[in-house]
């Protein structure tokens, strides 16, 4: 996990990474991005996060790369005989100005091959790739609720 950038930095940080920005993913907005905490003995768990796309173009999201995770993969829930299974996504598009949320029991983001498991406060970089730029966040670590949390048995 890098070390925050002091605030004096982040104007000009912006305003030189826009040039490579400008034509790319700067649409999205990232809101509310969290990974599940599970318990330490897991080698992977998920990230949610809603991605919001204010602009005129359609967003499309193929990837990412979060803190501790040594891969990220983007996976939908679905129902298959009444059980929950994970199905890979290649890519998922935000239509202009709508919004796609990464939730529990749906669309998420799944951190493999985790260094180790997150505290719960601790607080991870993530980063979405979105029309060929990362897009980047900070997602804090929770416990998940009591809701189901069957998506994580049934991966792999
Ligand atoms: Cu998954």
């Amino acid at each position: 996990m890098e070390v925050l950038k002091p605030v004096s930095c982040v104007l000009g940080c912006v305003l030189a990474l826009s040039p490579a920005l400008a034509a790319q993913g700067q649409e999205a907005v990232l809101e509310d991005a969290w990974v599940r905490a599970l318990p330490p003995t897991q080698a992977n768990t998920a990230a949610y996060v809603t991605v919001r796309n204010p602009g005129p173009e359609p967003l499309v999201i193929t990837g990412g790369a979060a803190a501790l995770a040594g891969r990220l993969e983007l996976h939908d829930t679905v129902e298959v005989d009444g059980m929950l299974r994970m199905r890979q996504q290649e890519s998922v598009t935000v239509p202009a100005g709508e919004a796609v949320a990464f939730a529990p029991g749906g669309l998420h983001l799944m951190l493999l091959d985790l260094e180790r498991m997150p505290a719960a406060g601790e607080v991870l970089k993530l980063c979405l790739e979105i029309n060929g730029a990362p897009v980047c966040t900070e997602a804090e670590t929770r416990r998940g609720q009591a809701s189901p949390d069957r998506e994580h048995q049934h991966h792999h």
